[in-house]
């Protein structure tokens, strides 16, 4: 019955690059506390990770090093699915059809196409303008009634809101509309060595990058040169608009110790940087050091990780099926 349903949630990261402190302090994070409450599915988004130019290699090896990093920070198959997008073909199906039902003008607003149209401007492919159609199918296929996503998702998650709209004002009530779902706490970690752009898993021009499995010297090294302030004062400050490199590291510091940003201020006060940015280096190697222990231990255990996605596909693609051959009814595919 509806009113005994679990509410469903759906979440992916792309193995574009190796996990970032980004990917886990903005979503990964706060994803093991969601599946007490609600049917949680977790994907490797490799579909999507193709719009950009992937070494084979790297992305096979990726994908399953993602897979061991989501169980290692909490996520555990036997409590919610997970799953590599390109094992449930349905993705690619309905994106395909969703494509039809998302309009040119929507599609070139979205300011993702834009920022990696100008990151990639020798690879400006279809899949990099379509993204949000297959982005909106990974989520209606689960008919998930939440999306948790960063603030630059909310726009991907708006145009699948306005696809099923136009879906079901034609077909009837095919798509449940998900909501998007933006934690408070999701915090958005910034580039170590330029607080004005995301720390991202891909951009190779980018050195202020942290990953999840990083060595705790390179940690530290990397806090070490963490991009403060040139103000003479020096402080530990929360001030994002005059001192966005110290809010960044205020940030993960908050996030790494569950310190409020007063208490942080009154820690370090009259202490400047030095002794700031290697305690928050420390703060994050002692955060990392369970996940990166246990992450090693899964990935060295092969065949545990196949079990854990072919369940994961299996039970995936029972979902996914059912609203695919509704989808294909509705618009009229004549069954096979
Ligand atoms: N630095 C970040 N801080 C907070 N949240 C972040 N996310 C990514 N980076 C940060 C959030 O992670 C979710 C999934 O990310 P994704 O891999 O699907 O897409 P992305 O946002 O394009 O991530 P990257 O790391 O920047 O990948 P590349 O370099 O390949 O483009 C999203 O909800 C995102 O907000």
């Amino acid at each position: 019955m509806e009113n005994e349903r679990k509410k469903v949630m759906l979440s992916g990261i792309k193995p574009s690059g190796d996990l970032t402190l980004g990917s886990y302090l903005g979503p990964l994070h706060h994803w093991p506390e969601m599946i007490e409450e609600y049917d949680c599915y977790y994907f490797m988004a490799d579909l999507h990770a193709i719009t950009v130019r992937q070494n084979p290699a790297d992305l096979r090896r990726r994908t399953l090093e993602q897979l061991a990093q989501y169980i290692a920070c909490g996520l555990d198959p036997e409590k919610c699915t997970l799953f590599i997008q390109s094992h449930v073909h349905q993705h690619a199906e309905l994106g395909w059809v969703l494509n039809c039902y998302a309009m040119f003008g929507e599609l070139s607003r979205m300011t993702q196409f834009k920022d990696k149209s100008a990151k990639n401007a020798d690879n400006i492919n279809g899949g990099l303008f379509t993204y949000p159609s297959l982005m909106a199918a990974d989520i209606l296929l689960y008919q998930p009634d939440f999306v948790p996503v960063g603030e630059d998702q909310k726009q991907h998650v708006e145009l699948a809101r306005n696809i099923v709209q136009r879906f079901n004002g034609v077909y009837g009530e095919v798509f449940r509309m998900p909501e998007p779902y933006i934690p408070k706490v999701g915090a958005r970690i910034m580039s170590l060595t330029n607080p004005a752009a995301k720390m991202s898993k891909s951009d190779n021009g980018d050195t202020g990058r942290v990953t999840l499995m990083d060595d705790p010297s390179v940690i530290m090294k990397q806090f070490k040169r963490a991009i403060t302030d040139s103000d003479t004062e020096r402080c530990v400050r929360y001030d994002k608009e005059n001192k966005p490199g110290v809010a960044n590291l205020m940030t993960i510091y908050s996030s790494a110790t569950g310190k409020s940003f007063d208490e942080i201020e009154k820690e370090f006060d009259g202490q400047g940087y030095g002794k700031f940015k290697p305690a928050v280096g420390e703060a994050v190697v002692e955060m990392l050091r369970p996940i990166q222990e246990e992450a090693k231990r899964i990935m060295a255990d092969k065949a545990y990780l196949e079990g854990v996605y072919r369940a994961g596909a299996e039970k995936a693609e029972y979902i996914a099926s059912k609203t695919l051959r509704k989808v294909y009814k509705k618009v009229g595919f004549l069954p096979r």
